[in-house]
């Protein structure tokens, strides 16, 4: 897999500081896509305890409501089906990451596939990904590599330029719509800690207030986005499967701030690696591979 040349990824370093994303083209040749697309149909036949549904609810839909899988994906696919695995460890991706947001080194996090199939209806809502995490420190970034060709429609991602450095302390968003249940004291944690956040702004309805980006890829480009940069996708209203393979990087020490958070598998990669994370620690060990950056 050819690394692209230094000038493309200072542009990419120069997006990414901007905007909090960038875009580079073809840097995953045809033969791992290939065996990356072998990899979702393995995920997809042998779903994790965390494999998620992220199908927009139907009215009258709750947390236990049956999947329908118009939208999924599941976590943890490098430690599960060797695509994946080798892609992570053998392919030059942790590098080039480290190298495209001007990092002497970089460490996992982990890894999330995201399959709009070619069915209608559900949208990508507007979100960070950094409220998802039960971390303290924001050195943290997305490659989303596609699978597909990638376009608006059938599913593609828009970011809000340079919502990475808006500073608010945001909210989770809901992806499909159904509360999930909580204990009363898990409750009352969410409720604590949800008293310190602010809503999102509405994008959707202002979109003419901010600078909102797109690209349509092609199988083999990525997407690099910063942890709080504002992004979303619209619903795969195409005849054609979008499938995305995001991987999470931090690209700093990052620490382990446990809360109750519904990435029940960031728990278990933290706190269940080799050796365990305990709060206050730097995450890292065997579930978290360190690269230095390419070039
Ligand atoms: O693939 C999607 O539609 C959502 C992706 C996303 O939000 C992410 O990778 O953070």
């Amino acid at each position: 897999m050819p690394l692209p040349d230094a000038r493309t990824l200072a542009e990419a370093r120069e997006d990414y500081e901007r905007d909090g994303v960038a875009c580079l083209r073809g840097v995953v040749d045809p033969a791992w896509i290939e065996r990356l697309r072998d990899g979702v149909d393995q995920a997809y036949a042998d779903l994790s305890e965390y494999a998620v549904d992220l199908t927009a609810a139907a009215p009258g839909d709750d947390a236990d409501a049956a999947p329908k899988r118009a939208f999924w994906g599941d976590f943890s696919l490098w430690q599960r089906f060797d695509p994946f695995e080798r892609f992570i460890l053998d392919s030059p991706i942790g590098p080039l990451t480290a190298a495209a947001v001007g990092s002497e080194r970089i460490r996992l996090f982990y890894d999330y596939l995201l399959v709009k199939e070619a069915l209608p209806g559900t949208k990508t809502p507007w979100h960070q990904d950094f409220p998802y995490y039960p971390v303290t420190g924001e050195a943290i970034c997305s490659m989303w590599v596609a699978l597909d060709r990638t376009t608006l429609d059938n599913g593609g991602l828009e970011y809000v330029a340079g919502s990475h450095k808006w500073g608010m302390r945001l909210d989770r968003k809901s992806f499909t719509g159904v509360k999930s249940k909580f204990t009363p004291e898990e409750q009352a944690e969410i409720d604590a800690f949800e008293a310190g956040v602010e809503e999102l702004p509405d994008i959707e309805a202002h979109r003419d207030r901010h600078r909102i980006l797109s690209w349509d890829l092609e199988p083999g480009d990525v997407l690099i986005h910063h942890a709080m940069a504002v992004h979303g996708a619209p619903a795969n209203n195409a005849s054609s499967r979008r499938r995305g393979y995001a991987i999470r990087w931090m690209y700093d020490d990052i620490l382990y701030t446990p809360r109750v958070n519904p990435s029940r598998h960031l728990r278990a990669i933290i706190e269940g690696g080799e050796p365990g994370v305990a709060r206050g620690e730097v995450i890292r060990g065997s579930n978290f591979p360190e690269f230095a950056a390419a070039g």
